[in-house]
């Protein structure tokens, strides 16, 4: 059957049945996947990659599946986006390009991306089909395949396309060369040892035509993020692991075929856990507790709210499902925006408040937040509310928010949460809707637990009341007693990671210091922020130990937490770690948090005028914690004039005297720039490759555009150039790739000339062993600047020329 055949075929029957049909070839030509000149499956795709491009074709077809149960749920667009881009366009021009691959994984994309199918989508399948039948002819089965072909189209005309899926995908005349061709695919991918097992059992399940258990299909499609950022290996863990999952309607399912069998399979009966975040952000009084409380049909009364302090956490059940939802009520006061990010996490939903301000305004304050979301949260969902809408309306530009954060904003709304019982109500109720939905699709991300792992769960829960800690050796074990090992995949390092991003526990990987972890978070939330509130930016450990102990502090649950002194050294220790604070060199029983410090700007008669000046400027936002971040991590080199250490809470002056150099460093919110200004001396450029190398690594943690910029040296001014009357800068990685093109100077707009290698002379450690700077970064990505192919940092550092 030619291509334009197919096209007519299916262009009468629903859309449903294009995507099967090409789901279904697909799968027929998958034992022929990247097949070698030697005949040998897989072998075509580069070593490294095999597990990796093998799963993204996999799951291609569990999306075009689903796509044809379910095909109007935006989520699965959005799981279909995020699997096609994690196979990069490369990959798709080389190795996917090849015949059985591209069957498969087209096809089934095309079939997933929801609303993009349209009329052209019965040619785009027609078109598959082809491809697939080109494999067929090639592998020699080009009459069997035509016949199943034909079988297929009658089953779509008669039984639509749910029973063309769940009925034998070969007719049994014609299993002749195709069964052979089975069992080299079976041997490659069972090579591969990546957990392909559960794989091999699926496709058998295919061949047959068993029936398709949605619920486990949507479980597997809609993958919580914390196990699709993982390997091949424990992404197929983790599906083996879920095969015996809860349905909706409460049984079992153990349809799983072959003798593959699972460590626990006995007790493996689970199911989600049926929780899921809400953060509610924004800045101090724009009534982030007071919305909260109104979806607890609680009065809000203006005036009487107190200021949040640090962090609420309160719980909500979302009517009409099983899922509880944990608030995260920020407290919006500016001190602790950077103490904040210690607490945003990723597969959240976040509410983001703004009130009646002007247009401006209220615009650059949404998108100060936003700025958090996509960095913390990894682009998370947002609802938006503009709020005190009963005194005046919110004008915010949701247009240029929409295009800023593209796929984040998930909705707007006008509300009052005095009025939203009154003149509001029915904006509030449009509000509690969309929220509903949102937090919903959130949960179908969820975590499929094992039974072993609710064990545990409900054993930390059952502690929380009488303890707020668990060492590390109660915690190896209780998963001992549920046979959670130590290692393999989904082990217990594992399950520590998923509470903690579940909010069940606060896990800090890093801080192997302390002997225990948190039990409830609340704990050291409550901590963390009775110390920022205090407002004090020295403080004694000893008082800090009073301060934490002196009143007692109820959580969500009822119960009351105790700060004895021997455990506060857990928030101290967590502060440090996380550069929110230091101890005093010369008295380290005082604690600095810099982000307490004066605002004013101490006195420290550094000459400006011959230093070297290099900044960072930002594109969107300045983030709170870098300066203080940076300030922790260069404390022993903070200058002291006069037994005074300068340094406050926007800047600081170093004195370094393995580099025999001082530095002056300050951070500017309105300009959304880090400055950094360098005495002159033979290590200069030493001092602020080490400067550069913490800014950088500070900022990596998140997703922010900058600039490096330098302030041009006038001794490094081209013979005849006349003297600027003010300062020049250029930006730096683009005077690196010009001299990278051996370009010897550099035109400043003003027509003045500068030597390049002058310039850089000054600003670029010598290349020798340790080298730091970017000098000799050479990837170059597909990015232009100016026509002119650049490196990622160059890109980066040219922001805004795009
Ligand atoms: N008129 C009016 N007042 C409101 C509205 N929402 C909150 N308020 C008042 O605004 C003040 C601040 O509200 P909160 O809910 O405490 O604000 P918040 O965002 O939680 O503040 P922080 O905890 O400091 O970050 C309180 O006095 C509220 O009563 C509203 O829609 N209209
Ligand atoms: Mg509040």
């Amino acid at each position: 059957m030619d291509r334009d055949e197919i096209r007519e075929q299916l262009r009468k029957l629903p859309i449903d049945a294009s995507v099967a049909l090409t789901v279904r070839v697909g799968l027929r030509v998958l034992p022929w996947l990247a097949l070698s000149r030697e005949k040998q499956v897989l072998a075509r795709w580069p070593t490294a990659h095999r597990s990796r491009f093998l799963l993204a074709v996999l799951q291609a077809y569990e999306i075009g599946l689903l796509a044809i149960w379910g095909r109007n749920q935006p989520q699965l667009s959005t799981v279909a986006r995020a699997r096609r881009a994690a196979v990069t366009a490369e990959d798709l021009n080389t190795t996917f390009a090849d015949a059985a691959a591209l069957a498969a994984f087209t096809a089934a994309f095309a079939a997933a991306f929801g609303t993009e199918i349209n009329a052209a989508f019965p040619t785009d399948a027609a078109n598959e089909c082809t491809n697939a039948a080109k494999v067929a002819n090639a592998a020699g089965i080009k009459t069997e395949f035509d016949l199943n072909l034909e079988n297929d189209l009658n089953i779509l005309r008669k039984k639509g396309a749910k029973a063309l899926i769940q009925s034998p995908l070969w007719l049994p005349q014609t299993l002749t060369k195709w069964t052979q061709q089975l069992t080299h695919f079976q041997a490659a991918v069972t090579d591969l040892s990546n957990g392909f097992d559960f794989w091999l059992d699926w496709y058998a399940a295919r061949c047959r035509g068993d029936e398709i258990d949605v619920d486990q299909l949507k479980a597997r499609v809609f993958l919580p993020e914390a196990i699709t950022s993982q390997s091949p290996q424990l992404i197929n863990a983790y599906l083996t692991s879920i095969r015996h999952i809860h349905t909706l309607s409460g049984t079992a399912t153990a349809k799983v075929s072959g003798n593959a069998t699972l460590s626990h399979s006995r007790d493996a009966i689970a199911g989600p856990l049926n929780r899921v975040r809400t953060i509610f952000i924004g800045d101090g009084e724009v009534g982030k507790t007071s919305l909260i409380r109104v979806l607890h049909s609680e009065p809000v009364v203006e005036g009487i709210e107190p200021k949040t302090p640090g962090i609420d956490i309160r719980e909500w059940r979302i009517p009409d499902t099983e899922i509880t939802a944990s608030f995260w009520d920020f407290g919006g006061q500016v001190m602790v925006h950077a103490t904040h990010q210690l607490f945003l996490r990723e597969s959240c939903l976040y509410v983001l408040l703004v009130s009646a301000r002007e247009k401006e305004k209220a615009t650059e304050r949404a998108e100060y937040w936003l700025e958090h979301v996509k960095s913390f949260g990894k682009g998370a969902p947002v609802l938006i509310v503009a709020n005190k809408a009963d005194k005046e309306p919110v004008r915010l530009d949701e247009n240029l928010l929409m295009e800023k954060y593209p796929g984040m904003i998930q909705g707007f709304f006008q509300l009052s949460t005095t009025e939203a019982q009154g003149a509001f109500r029915n904006q509030f109720g449009q509000f509690k809707q969309a929220f509903c939905q949102q937090l919903q699709a959130v949960g179908l991300h969820q975590v499929q637990f094992q039974k072993a792992h609710f064990a545990v769960l409900q054993n930390l829960r059952q502690r929380t009341p009488k303890q707020a800690f668990l060492t590390h050796a109660d915690y190896a074990a209780l998963c001992n007693e549920q046979r959670i090992d130590d290692h393999g995949v989904l082990n217990s390092a594992w399950l520590l990671d998923i509470l903690d991003k579940l909010g069940v526990i606060v896990h800090f990987p890093d801080m192997v210091e302390t002997e225990e972890y948190i039990l409830n978070p609340r704990w050291l939330t409550y901590g963390v922020y009775t110390i920022m509130y205090h407002d004090v930016a020295r403080i004694a450990r000893a008082d800090a130990v009073k301060l934490l102990g002196s009143k007692p502090v109820i959580d969500q649950d009822g119960n009351e937490l105790a700060y004895p002194p021997a455990k506060c050294r857990i928030v101290f220790e967590a502060m440090r770690r996380y550069k929110l604070c230091y101890f005093l060199p010369r008295d380290p029983d005082q604690m600095i948090i810099p982000a307490l410090l004066p605002s004013d700007i101490k006195q420290h008669g550094f000459n400006y005028a011959s230093a070297l000046e290099f900044h960072y400027q930002f594109e969107s936002f300045l983030p709170r914690h870098l300066i203080s971040e940076l300030i922790v991590e260069c404390h022993e080199d903070i200058a002291d004039i006069d037994g005074q250490d300068i340094v406050w809470q926007h800047g600081v002056l170093l004195d370094n005297q393995a580099h025999q150099t001082r530095a002056l460093i300050q951070a500017d919110y309105h300009f959304r720039r880090l400055s950094i200004w360098l005495t002159r001396g033979s290590n200069t450029a030493d001092l602020l490759a080490t400067l550069r190398d913490r800014v950088e690594r500070i900022v990596s943690r998140i997703d922010i555009n900058y600039a490096r910029n330098i302030r041009l040296p006038r001794e490094a001014l081209e013979p005849g150039s006349s003297i600027p009357l003010e300062a020049e800068w250029a930006n730096f990685g683009q005077l690196i790739a010009m001299r990278n093109k051996n370009r010897a100077v550099y035109d400043h707009p003003s027509g003045s000339e500068y030597s390049i290698a002058k310039v850089l002379g000054l600003f670029e450690r010598k290349a020798s062993g340790g080298d730091t700077t970017i000098n000799n970064s050479t990837t170059i990505i597909n990015s232009t600047v100016g026509g002119n192919a650049v490196t990622t940092n160059e890109a980066r550092d040219s922001f805004n020329q795009h």
